[in-house]
């Protein structure tokens, strides 16, 4: 079985993908800085036979190159990054140095220990604010942010190098992913984390708008599972894919789910619409299925009642 050395392995999709892995039989090195990653993310994988942790910086080249000789992995999955795209927004210096010099190390790393693929986290972000619905792969790029800037500029270099030193580099745009252990503190946290964070402490959600807006909701699990599976392929691939739903949910729909599994919450509170919102935002995976057979298997009603079923463990 594959050896996949994991970046950001203590994030929020990190730790989802280090589990999907050793489901999957791989043996797994994660490595995260832990400046937005927890070590509590890993405490299912704590104890496996199969999991190592090291604690590293992807900007810190001689550790990380130490750390993946000694591990020899046959693939990377690159997930460590500034998350945030407030956070983009605010220091884009920050952001270039995590998104795109740290795209540069990886790729840079992949070639010396010649990995067999990469699998990369893109984002939608890279698409901006369009109108033009579903998005598909071949949809402009016109990021709003420096964050899905940068997103964009580390698939060219991923997959440059990689047609330059022979790995496959997979980029997957993922939509709005969200499950347990996604973060909910800062306002432009995932809608779902900062909801499932409010009922469950039974506090009124705040719908900014009509509650109409749709967006491409995704389960984490959907997500680790096609990182985990793109990684430990055999053949490389190469290519970047819209890893999303193809169906759209409302906010409205998202808080009558809630409201199922919480009765008795207070209702929500309607505000103004957020400046620089988008309305709708929904894309097709018809491509990612066609090359990797990838389908989301959870709809949102059973990705909520598992997130759900999370916190009140
Ligand atoms: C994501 C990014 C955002 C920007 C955008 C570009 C995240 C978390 N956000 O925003 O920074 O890059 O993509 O496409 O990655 N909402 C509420 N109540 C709340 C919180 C949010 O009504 O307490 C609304 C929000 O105004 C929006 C919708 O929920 O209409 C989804 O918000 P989101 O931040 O989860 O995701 P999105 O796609 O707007």
């Amino acid at each position: 079985m594959g050896r996949v050395l994991v970046t950001g392995a203590a994030g929020f999709i990190g730790s989802h993908t280090v589990e999907a892995l050793i489901r999957k039989g791989a043996e797994v090195c994660g490595v995260d800085n832990l400046r937005t990653g927890h070590l509590s993310n890993l405490e299912e994988v704590g104890s496996s036979p199969q999991f190592r942790f090291e604690e590293a910086d992807i900007l810190d080249g001689g550790k990380l190159e130490s750390i993946a000789k000694s591990f020899r992995p046959d693939a990377i999955v690159h997930l460590a990054a500034l998350v945030s795209v407030q956070e983009s927004m605010d220091d884009p210096d920050l952001n270039f140095r995590l998104n795109v010099e740290g795209s540069h190390r990886i790729g840079v790393l992949a070639k010396e220990l010649s990995v067999r693929q990469i699998v990369f986290a893109s984002s939608a972000a890279t698409y901006g604010d369009t109108s033009d619905l579903p998005v598909v792969e071949e949809t402009a790029k016109n990021s709003i942010s420096p964050y899905g800037a940068a997103k964009y500029a580390s698939e060219a270099i991923f997959q440059g190098y990689g047609r330059s030193y022979g790995f496959g580099a997979c980029c997957f745009r993922y939509f709005n992913v969200y499950g347990p252990r996604q973060d909910p503190k800062s306002p432009y946290s995932g809608v779902i984390s900062i909801f499932a964070d409010r009922y469950r402490a039974g506090q009124s959600v705040t719908v900014f708008g009509d509650g109409g807006q749709t967006r491409d909701f995704i389960f984490v699990e959907d997500i680790a599972d096609n990182n985990a599976a793109t990684a430990l392929k055999e053949t490389p691939v190469t290519g970047s894919f819209n890893v999303c739903t193809g169906r759209p949910s409302t906010l409205l729909d998202i808080i009558r789910v809630f409201e199922s599994h919480f009765p008795g919450a207070p209702r929500p509170v309607f505000q103004a619409a957020r400046t620089g919102d988008i309305v709708h935002s929904y894309g097709t995976p018809a491509q990612i299925q066609m090359a990797l057979g990838f389908e989301a298997r959870f709809s949102i009603e059973e990705g909520l009642a598992r997130l759900i079923g999370s916190l009140k463990e």
